[in-house]
C-alpha cells in the first residue's frame, strides 16, 4: 500500500474525474482546499482479501472523505469496516454508512441497501470529519476482521480465517464447558438467581453438546422467580468499545409468547440489563431500563425478527458497541428486526433510539426467565470477542 499526496495538474484520470466530482458537490470546500490525497491498495500486487480506497478533501482544520471498499472474497451480506486515526479526528456527519467513533477507533456498517457486495464488487461512503494536526491516513482498514490492501498468504500458510485459536487470544474468550468437573457449573462460571431464587436449576451436561462432550444444561420453568442464570466471571468491559457475542443455543420448546430471557447483561450505563429473549414467538432484544424492545413487540416489527427454532442447535451471535449499535445473527443469516443501526426504522429500531443510549456492559449471563412456558436448554461454545467470531 501506499499514500501519496499530488499536485492538482498531475492526477491519474481515474482520481482526476473523482476529484472534480467532489469539487462540484463541495464547491465551498474548493475554495479552502489544500491537498486531496487518494489511498489505494498497491496496483499489480498479489491478491488481496479487500481493498480501499480513501479519497480525501482536506482544507486543513476537516476534511471530507469517499471511502470505497472493493471485496475481493466470497460475496458479503453485511460488512463491517473498521479502522483508527493517527489524531483527533472526529467525524461529524456521513451518509451510506452507519458509523460510530470510539476515540481514534471507528467502525463503519453498511445501512440497509448496501450490504451486499459480491466478488469483485465495490461500495462506497463518504463522511466528513474535523481534526486539527496532521490528517495522516489510516493504514490499518479491516473488512469484517480480515485486513484490507494486504496480500493474501500463499497457499501453503495457514488460511486468515477466524479460528477458535486465534480468536480466543486475550482479550477474547472462549468456553466450551469441557473443563468443568463438577455437575453445577463452577470455576469461570457460576449460578445466579438476581432478585429472588425458586426452583430453576442449570447442570453441567454430559449426554448433550455442540462440540466435545460437555454443556450446560438448564431447566427452565414458568414464573419469574423461577429463573435460572449461569453467569461468566468475565467482564465484558475487557473487551473493548465493541463486544460480540456468540454462542450456541438447544432450545427443547419453542420460545412461549410471554416475555421469555435466554441472555442478560448489566448495562453499566443504564443501571439495568439488556435481554435478549422472546416474546409472541420471536426473538427479541429488551432494555429493562427504559423497558423498551427491539423489534416493537407488534406484529409490523415482529415480522422482521423470527422465532429460535426448537429441538436443534442454533447459532446465536451478535455485537453491542459503545455507540448504541446493535446488529444479530441467527445460524449465520442477519435478522434486520434485531438490528438498531442509528437510523430510526418505524417498528423497528424507531422508539430504541428515541432516547440517547451508549451501551457499557459488564455482566453476562445465559439461562431462562420466563412468565409462563418451560424448555430445558443446553448452551455450548460460548465466545466473547472484540471482533466477529462467525458460527
Ligand atoms: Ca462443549
Amino acid at each position: 500500500m501506499y499514500t501519496a499526496q499530488f499536485p492538482l495538474p498531475t492526477y491519474p484520470t481515474q482520481p482526476r474525474r473523482r476529484f472534480f466530482m467532489l469539487i462540484a458537490a463541495f464547491t465551498t470546500v474548493t475554495l479552502l482546499l489544500t491537498t486531496l490525497t487518494v489511498f489505494r491498495g498497491t496496483p499489480a500486487r498479489a491478491q488481496t482479501a479487500c481493498d480501499v480506497d480513501y479519497v480525501l478533501i482536506d482544507w486543513r482544520t476537516g476534511f471530507v472523505a469517499t471511502v470505497t471498499i472493493t471485496n475481493n472474497a466470497p460475496p458479503l451480506t453485511s460488512w463491517e469496516l473498521t479502522w483508527s486515526f493517527n489524531g483527533d479526528q472526529t467525524i461529524v456527519h456521513s451518509w451510506n454508512v452507519a458509523i460510530t467513533q470510539d476515540g481514534p477507533n471507528v467502525t463503519a456498517r453498511n445501512v440497509t441497501y448496501n450490504g451486499d457486495i459480491s466478488t469483485g464488487e465495490s461500495v462506497s461512503f463518504g463522511f466528513q470529519a474535523s481534526y486539527s494536526g496532521v490528517n495522516e491516513i489510516p493504514t490499518d482498514f479491516a473488512l469484517n476482521g480480515t485486513p484490507c490492501n494486504e496480500p493474501l498468504p500463499s497457499p501453503s500458510t495457514p488460511s486468515p480465517s477466524v479460528t477458535p485459536t486465534a480468536v480466543c487470544t486475550a482479550p477474547a474468550y472462549c468456553d466450551s464447558f469441557e473443563d468443568q468437573t463438577s455437575s453445577i457449573p463452577s470455576g469461570r462460571w457460576f449460578m445466579t438467581y438476581l432478585d429472588c431464587q425458586g426452583t430453576g436449576r442449570a447442570f453441567v451436561d454430559t449426554t448433550r453438546a455442540h462440540t466435545g462432550s460437555q454443556s450446560i444444561r438448564v431447566h427452565g420453568l414458568p414464573g419469574r422467580c423461577n429463573h435460572i442464570f449461569v453467569q461468566s466471571t468475565l467482564d465484558l468491559r475487557t473487551l473493548g468499545p465493541t463486544v460480540y457475542v456468540r454462542l450456541w443455543l438447544l432450545s427443547t420448546n419453542p420460545l412461549p409468547s410471554p416475555r421469555t430471557t435466554l441472555i442478560s447483561m448489566t448495562d453499566t450505563s443504564t443501571g439495568g440489563e439488556l435481554r435478549f429473549g422472546g416474546q409472541y414467538g420471536a426473538l427479541l432484544w429488551h432494555r429493562t431500563a427504559d423497558d423498551v424492545t427491539l423489534p416493537a413487540p407488534i406484529p409490523g416489527g415482529l415480522s422482521y425478527s423470527m422465532p429460535l427454532p426448537a429441538g436443534t442447535w442454533n447459532c446465536v451471535e451478535y455485537l453491542v458497541d459503545r455507540g448504541g449499535f446493535v446488529r444479530t445473527w441467527v445460524n449465520g443469516t442477519l435478522i434486520p428486526g434485531l438490528e438498531a443501526d442509528g437510523v430510526p426504522t418505524p417498528n423497528i429500531d424507531a422508539t430504541w433510539l428515541s432516547r440517547p443510549w451508549t451501551p457499557s456492559l459488564s455482566a453476562f449471563r445465559f439461562g431462562w426467565e420466563a412468565e409462563a412456558g418451560d424448555s430445558v436448554l443446553w448452551f455450548d461454545d460460548v465466545v466473547f470477542a472484540p471482533t466477529r467470531i462467525g458460527c
